[in-house]
């Protein structure tokens, strides 16, 4: 399938490309970006929600499926988008919100407006709530005054879950995916899917040793696989090429890959990675390793180490060090697994740090500042909230050096985001002429060296600040990278922080 050895480039339509002034980023700026994505080299765009919102969670807070919010632009910009994208080979999946929705979508509007709605029973609703909490903070219940009962939410009060129980649900959501495959688009991204159903009984969750709820009731309920097989089955019955991915709030692979596997999702982010706090070379080895295992299961890995939830790998990862981000981008590039890049990667973008509690744009940073705050001084909390502030990842592109700050600050532009972009070009270009990436071998670590062997190649990534020496099986030649060969060609020398992939002739 296309999408099997495919560089995607996820794109948060508010901080790419605004190409009207407003300081929000749009359809239309992305348009301008297209030619210049397909320099980059990808193969298939994913797009953030950009559905109407009244943004209490940055979009993915929908109140209508089928529409684009004017901030970004219109339908028919979208529809020019896509064929636009199409005629450069570039393929488009699309966010798709579906665990809840937005309390001002006419679904829930209509449903709160009495006990004997006939959408009553897509939402979730009890006499009186349990001990459930939002995965943003407090109780997942809200009190609606109107019919004296309590809604269910998993994330914001503003974000009420649907009843996945509801076979109208269902079915309104088919249709939704029917009216974006008429149009072109060509996967979907499923956002929070193991959120989908909760138990029946609603019993209370258990607390940890650590004080904290642990989420057995609400997430990942077994009747969810029926509904999501039937939903996949649905979705390649109209057309086979159709892509789907999963996004499953967990870091565990096996139940990771138990909806990859049951329910035929082609396959789901593999957090592990991005979710990384900083380098850690055993534990990169540790999933390399896993990857290999699902790899022989027929399951294939999804690659990042960004995205619009996590500070950028620029500071977390590679320490603000061109070296060392360079062996990133090897391995998320030069590997078996799907590329997942996140805008501005390929030019080294860093981190944007809110500077005041009226910076932040995050739900989540600032639900954590006012916490702090009963307990620290604004300067504390505020260093407490940007340590979870998903407004990192998510400042305003620098595509120059005097651009203005929009509804959000800028991420700052790497000095060397020339020299990155350059680099990134090379990768995928080479990950075009080397792949199709069907398996990987061969994975060590010695030392502060990760190295490991896909179709032909050998890749050595040396992340320690010592030169590494590193026998060869068979002859080899120097593709790219640094290594200085030996004479009879048994053996490669890697300078520090360098990576080199040597190719096998057969
Ligand atoms: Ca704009
Ligand atoms: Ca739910």
């Amino acid at each position: 399938m296309w999408w099997e050895n495919a560089v995607f480039y996820e794109i948060y339509i508010p901080s790419f490309a605004d190409s009207d002034g407003d300081g929000i980023g749009d359809i239309e700026g992305i348009r301008s970006r297209l030619s210049y994505l397909k320099a980059v080299g990808i193969d298939a765009i994913w797009l953030t929600p950009f559905y109407p919102s009244p943004k209490v969670d940055n979009g993915y807070d929908v109140s209508d499926y089928c529409a684009v919010d004017p901030q970004y632009g219109s339908l028919e910009q979208l529809m020019r988008l896509i064929e636009d994208a199409h005629q450069l080979e570039i393929k488009i999946i699309i966010d798709v919100v579906f665990n809840h929705t937005s309390t001002n979508h006419p679904w829930f509007i209509e449903a709160a407006s009495s006990k004997e709605s006939l959408k009553r029973d897509w939402y979730i609703w009890r006499d009186s709530p349990n001990n459930w909490e939002s995965f943003f903070g407090g109780s997942a219940w809200s009190f609606d005054e109107i019919t004296k009962q309590y809604y269910y939410h998993s994330f914001a009060k503003e974000q009420a879950d649907l009843n996945w129980q509801n076979k109208e649900v269902k079915q309104a959501v088919l249709q939704v995916i029917q009216f974006w495959l008429e149009l072109g688009v060509d996967g979907f991204r499923f956002d929070v899917i193991n959120n989908l159903t909760v138990n029946d009984q609603f019993s209370d969750n258990p607390i940890g040793e650590d004080g904290r709820q642990i989420h057995r009731y609400d997430v990942n309920q077994s009747g969810i696989m029926e509904t999501l097989k039937e939903l996949n089955e649905w979705i390649k019955e109209q057309n086979p090429e159709v892509f789907t991915v999963a996004e499953i709030s967990s870091d565990n692979l096996s139940l990771i890959n138990s909806y990859t596997d049951e329910a035929h999702f082609d396959t789901a982010f593999h957090f592990n990675l991005g979710s990384m706090k900083h380098l850690d070379l055993q534990n990169l080895q540790k999933l390399t390793k896993e990857f290999q295992e699902m790899s022989k299961q027929n399951k294939i890995p999804t690659l990042f180490f960004n995205s619009h939830d996590m500070s950028r790998s620029w500071n977390r990862l590679a320490n603000n060090d061109y070296s060392l981000y360079q062996l990133f981008a090897v391995f998320v590039l030069i590997n078996r697994g799907i590329s997942f890049l996140f805008q501005g990667e390929e030019q080294g973008a860093a981190d944007y740090e809110a500077q005041s509690f009226e910076d932040i744009r995050d739900i989540q940073a600032k639900n954590k500042y006012r916490e702090m705050l009963l307990s620290m001084s604004e300067e504390q909390a505020l260093l407490e909230a940007n340590q979870v502030n998903r407004d990192r990842s998510r400042g305003m592109i620098a595509w120059n050096n005097d651009q203005d700050a929009g509804w959000i600050g800028i991420g700052p532009r790497n000095p060397e985001a020339d020299h990155i972009l350059t680099l990134y070009k090379q990768l995928i270009q080479l990950r075009k002429e080397e792949g199709p990436f069907q398996t990987i071998n061969m994975i060590k670590l010695q030392e502060a060296c990760l190295s490991y062997q896909t179709e032909n190649l050998h890749i050595i990534l040396n992340f320690g600040k010592r030169k590494v020496q590193h026998p060869l099986q068979v002859k080899m030649s120097t593709l790219f990278g640094r290594g200085t060969l030996s004479t009879d060609g048994n053996l490669v020398q890697v300078p520090p922080k360098a990576c080199w992939i040597g190719k096998e002739h057969l």
